[in-house]
């Protein structure tokens, strides 16, 4: 796609992330660029030199880190506030299109806020869930109601510290007052702030995202799917939703398998209608409905350089602006939906769920009547299967059954060393590196090491693309011991989570782990690592910081925000583990990546007194034992199996 990019002439982010060097001293790099003043931009390159309000080079990296977390946590969290306010709206029967889709889930949302179930139907409950949900947002004191979810030592812990969360609009602007001209000008109390502000969106807006998609759309179980451009058809009208809403996205699902919709794609020429997403909103649809997904973050120019996409339509989030020049090479249609997102270039139709279900169709009718536009068109082949919905709902069950839905047997299997440990493989894809590559490259070598490994957002996808999210493909690499595991509960060893506002799901299967006893009694003493290896967004810093201060050891890659400034970088690592028994890390080189995280998991599982992991104690049973069994002669596979030949 690139090569016919170039033969085009169209630019795409990874020619401009060549011909555009990451300024050396700004936020992007080494974060000692401050710009929150018209004295300057204040430029520190040096220990001991000082802006004009002599604020030192630490004051202004962790000021960077703060507000990069505070709009990475609005962001996030804006996005959970947009779907309690549907879900107020299909409560109340004015959301077009909308339905109460899991009642099990909107009770057990409703007994973890306190709500009254008995009695009440369903819309009752769900109003005055979504009025408490709202209301989250803007609470002023006291702490949101998910922070009672998480284990009790950690409550106490966030206690003491003085970080947990009031409101999330509360922490948000908290973070930027802060950080404003001539306020809070200690960086380990800055950063304090942050983690607040990070709190507030994983134990609250983000994980409030996730419940009310759940009851809105239904709680992802397995599917399969297919991911890559591959998806996109030479002879169907395509339409891409890009972004990270569910809510216009799933209603463009129903307009697409509306018979007369399909009717009207043949009258046009085209065999039918064909729906693929792009990052995150494609993880939406994809998890809950098996929508294909055209790929991750780099795949978004990509796939409108195939010239076969007749409609782009994009919501909030990691949507580029480059993407109007690209699609006026081609006849493609960019159309923003998002009140909070305009792009010039784009046509603009604006999101109301109040009519959500009539303009899912007007749009899936702009692209079947844009389809007669499409010139020539080249899609590649690939296309990869795979099995996304891991829920943490689903994670439980699978492991247990309906009536005993437990984490014992991943306990066991933890405890025993079978599986050394969890690794949630997160975050974007960064042009600064080859796409995909290092999630892909982890992934195989945590298998290798017996890590079960989890994933949301663009990781989830890379390794989608290489075929790791389906069973074979992915047991391959698999240790012994995690082969085991895998085949006596039939699971991948990689399971996709879902999108990143997901990544609380991930706290909610630590906080469940930590209950099921066996491996300590909080997040911080289960031997798991985060990691965004190619992270790029304001985001990932949010979800690195509230997973750090749950307890978890999260290293970026790529990248460090933090890297001219050793007092910050000893603050999130050392001060942090202090404090949190988590920690957030820079480490740029991929082996180095693996290792640390192997180190961290083994420290843990020694503090556990578990057996150290050994890589050829287990998997001496399993259908992969069986299968190098039969291949032996019946007299060397006797004395394999029972240790002395077959008797004459
Ligand atoms: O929220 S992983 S590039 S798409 S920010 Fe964006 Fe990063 Fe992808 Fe999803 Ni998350």
């Amino acid at each position: 796609m690139l090569e016919r990019a170039e033969a085009l002439g169209i630019t795409t982010a990874f020619q401009r992330a060549e011909m555009m060097a990451a300024c050396p001293i700004g936020a992007g790099q080494s974060g000692t660029c401050c710009k929150n003043c018209y004295m300057g931009p204040c430029r520190i390159t040096k220990e001991g030199q000082v802006g004009v309000c002599g604020a030192t080079m630490q004051t202004i990296s962790a000021r960077n880190m703060a507000r990069a977390i505070a709009a990475g946590s609005a962001a996030h969290s804006d996005h959970g506030r947009d779907l309690a306010f549907t879900l107020l709206a299909t409560a109340e029967g004015k959301a077009q299109g909308y339905e109460i889709r899991d009642v099990a889930k909107l009770w057990n949302v409703a007994k973890k806020y306190g709500v009254q179930t008995q009695g009440r139907s369903k819309e009752d409950v769900a109003k005055e869930l979504a009025l408490k949900g709202i209301s989250m947002f803007g609470q002023q004191q006291g702490e949101t109601i998910y922070i009672q979810h998480a284990p009790e030592k950690r409550q106490k812990i966030w206690k003491q510290v003085g970080v947990v969360p009031r409101g999330v609009d509360r922490e948000v602007v908290d973070v930027l007052h802060r950080t404003h001209m001539g306020d809070d000008q200690d960086p380990e109390h800055i950063l304090l702030g942050a983690v607040r502000c990070a709190l507030a969106d994983g134990w609250g807006g983000s994980m409030l995202a996730s419940d009310f998609s759940d009851i809105l759309f239904g709680t992802p179980s397995p599917n399969v799917s297919q991911v890559n451009l591959g998806v996109l058809k030479s002879d169907e009208v395509n339409i891409l939703v890009h972004g990270h809403e569910p809510t216009l996205s799933e209603m463009i699902v129903a307009a697409c398998q509306d018979p007369a919709m399909q009717e009207y794609a043949r009258s046009k020429g085209a065999k039918g209608v064909n729906l693929a997403g792009i990052c995150c909103t494609s993880n939406e649809i994809l998890i809950r409905q098996g929508i294909p997904s055209a790929g991750n973050f780099l795949n978004q120019e990509l796939a409108l350089i195939t010239g076969a996409v007749d409609a782009m339509v994009v919501d909030v989030q990691c949507i580029m602006q480059a993407l109007p020049e690209v699609a006026s090479h081609f006849h493609t249609k960019i159309i923003t939906t998002s009140p909070k997102v305009k792009i010039t270039g784009a046509l603009h139709v604006e999101f109301d769920e109040h009519k959500a279900l009539d303009q899912a169709r007007e749009l899936v009718k702009m692209a079947i009547d844009n389809y007669p536009n499409r010139g020539e068109t080249m899609i590649p082949e690939q296309q990869s299967d795979l099995v996304p919905g891991f829920s943490h709902e689903y994670i439980n069950y699978m492991l247990g059954g309906t009536f005993r839905a437990s984490f014992r047997p991943l306990n066991d299997g933890i405890m025993s060393g079978r599986i050394r440990g969890v690794v949630a493989d997160v975050g974007c894809n960064n042009p600064r590196t080859t796409q995909d590559a290092t999630h892909n490259y982890l992934v195989r070598e945590l298998l290798k090491n017996d890590v079960l490994v989890v994933e949301t957002g663009c990781g989830a996808l890379a390794s989608a693309k290489m075929g790791y999210l389906l069973g074979d493909a992915a047991m391959e690499y698999a240790g012994p011991g995690l082969r085991e595991i895998c085949e006596a509960v039939g699971i991948p060893p990689v399971l996709h989570a879902g999108s990143c506002v997901d990544n609380t799901r991930i706290l909610t299967v630590l906080t469940q782990m930590a209950a099921e006893g066996g491996l300590g009694d909080d997040i911080s003493d289960i031997p798991a690592v985060g990691l965004a290896p190619e992270w790029m967004s304001e985001k990932a810093l949010a979800i690195g910081a509230y997973c750090a201060a749950s307890g978890a050891y999260v290293i970026f890659g790529t990248t460090s925000p933090i890297a001219s400034d050793d007092v910050v970088q000893k603050l999130m690592t050392e001060d942090w583990e202090a404090k949190y028994g988590g920690k957030m890390e820079f480490v740029m080189e991929p082996e180095e990546i693996l290792r640390k995280s192997l180190e961290h998991i083994d420290k843990k599982r020694a503090a556990l007194k578990l057996p150290a992991w050994e890589p050829t104690r287990h998997g001496k049973s399993g259908d992969w034992r069986m299968e190098e069994l039969f291949k032996l002669p019946v007299e060397a596979r006797a004395e394999a199996l029972y240790g002395t030949p077959i008797p004459a």
